[in-house]
């Protein structure tokens, strides 16, 4: 632990729960009485370890800070759900779909599966993975099965964090899919966001009130995107650029949910805006390759290859994935509303 690091952190974590006082005095335990994560690989946490895809990490040195080990989330330590969780008052993280008892959905689930995407065929490439519309079905099984009350629902927390794979394993992968002949990047937002907003409409059916959906963040920066589009010296800008159409749309599309829909409160959180001198003042400085070994050509931590030691000084823990460290940042900033608008976490739990 690097001593500057971790302070930083615990005054912005003091902060949060400062803030959280302030709002609710008795705001203490749990602030929701369930949790539902959706999402790609920055929120599985063992989804895919059951499937048959490349985008599988069940193995060191994924988890060498995790209490249990490598279980399958694509980090070093805890993912951002898991840190919205501790923060929302849960005692457990939220454990994956995949193996939970029928009567967790009364308490809560994680769909999210690495490699999944708004569109079905994105990251077919990797193998088998679970889409965002499936991610909705399997919830809807899910709470039938377990008969969680309606009421119950509208007060549950969801959290969304999709769409970087429809640019990553789909339009902007080599040669060029069907999606990229088709559109130009303003379509191509365009149609995730139509498809998003039916998806989005069937989670409200379902009950869901309280969401807070992420955009993507600048993965035309991720050493992945650096070392093939950017030509391995720097940020691909026209990555970029296609990310922020889509993060635009998709902040406008939770206004509209805002506007349109009665007792909701829909929230975007902006994992985009943020630069590598926010990092840094928190002694996080290096954002220009990976803590773990990665090799060439590929994006995923080399079974039990060598890690840095110093991981909290790193903004990627692998070519594509964030450490830790940085999860807690990015947690902390959408509880608190740091990075959110119009609504922090905090506050769709009050
Ligand atoms: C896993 O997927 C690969 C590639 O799609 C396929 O060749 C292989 O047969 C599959 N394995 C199993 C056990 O289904
Ligand atoms: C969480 O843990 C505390 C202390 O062990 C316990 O009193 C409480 O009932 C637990 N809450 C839930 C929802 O399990
Ligand atoms: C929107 C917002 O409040 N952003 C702030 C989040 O925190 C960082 C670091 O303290 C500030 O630089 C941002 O302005």
């Amino acid at each position: 632990m690097v001593e500057g690091v971790s302070k930083a952190l615990w005054i912005v974590v003091a902060t949060v729960f400062a803030v959280a006082a302030a709002i609710t005095p008795v705001a203490c335990g749990q602030q929701a009485p369930c949790y539902f994560v959706f999402g790609d690989s920055q929120f599985d946490n063992g989804n895919n370890n059951v499937l048959n895809t490349t985008a599988k990490v069940n193995y060191l040195p994924y988890g060498i800070d995790f209490s249990e080990g490598p279980t399958g989330r694509f980090s070093n330590g805890r993912n951002i759900p898991d840190v919205i969780a501790e923060l929302a008052g849960f005692n457990d993280s939220i454990p994956p779909f995949a193996g939970a008892s029928p009567g967790q959905a009364n308490i809560g689930l994680n769909y999210a599966s690495g490699g999944g995407g708004i569109r079905e065929e994105t990251s077919q490439n990797l193998g088998e993975r679970i889409s965002l519309r499936r991610q909705i079905n399997n919830h809807q099984r899910a709470i039938i099965n377990a008969a969680v009350p309606r009421r119950q629902l509208r007060q549950c927390l969801y959290t969304i964090n999709i769409g970087s794979n429809d640019y990553l394993n789909n339009y902007f992968l080599q040669p060029p899919t069907p999606a990229r002949r088709r559109y130009n990047p303003e379509q191509f937002a365009e149609s995730l966001i139509r498809l998003y907003n039916i998806y989005l409409k069937q989670l409200y059916l379902l009950g869901a009130r309280k969401v807070a959906l992420f955009g993507i963040g600048k993965i035309g920066c991720t050493p992945r995107i650096i070392a093939s589009l950017g030509g391995g010296v720097g940020c691909a800008e026209e990555v970029n650029q296609a990310v922020e159409l889509f993060n635009n749309k998709l902040e406008g599309l939770v206004a509209d949910f805002n506007d349109r829909f009665s007792s909701v409160m829909f929230t975007y959180v902006d994992l985009f805006s943020g630069n590598a001198e926010d990092f840094a003042a928190l002694g996080i400085t290096v954002g220009d390759r990976s803590c773990c070994t990665v090799n060439p050509g590929e994006e995923l931590c080399a079974q039990n290859g060598p890690v840095c030691p110093d991981r909290t000084k790193y903004i990627f823990w692998d070519n594509v994935h964030t450490t830790e460290t940085v999860n807690t940042v990015i947690a902390v900033g959408a509880f608190d509303g740091n990075i959110t608008s119009p609504f922090s976490i905090a506050e769709l739990l009050n």
